[in-house]
């Protein structure tokens, strides 16, 4: 199963820190795909839910040092 996810991310300032949380998330067993939008300050997470909970992708988000503000 696929599900996509919208999550709003508080605390990046620049390119590399959409960098960070996109390897973060990329690393999670079960994410597909993340593409992190710094001026939305949004990040469309492709995943598994079988294999992979918004819990820990809270998680991920939270352990690189960003907020995670919430789905939207
Ligand atoms: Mo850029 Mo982000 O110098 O924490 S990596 S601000």
């Amino acid at each position: 199963e696929k599900r996509d996810a919208i999550i709003k991310i508080g605390g990046m300032t620049c390119a590399m820190c959409v960098k960070t949380i996109e390897v973060a998330l990329k690393e999670l067993p079960g994410v597909l795909d993340a593409q992190v939008n710094l001026a939305t300050e949004k990040a469309k997470v492709s995943y598994d839910p079988s294999l992979v909970s918004i819990e820990d992708i809270k998680r991920a988000i939270e352990e690189v040092g960003y907020q995670f503000l919430g789905v939207e």
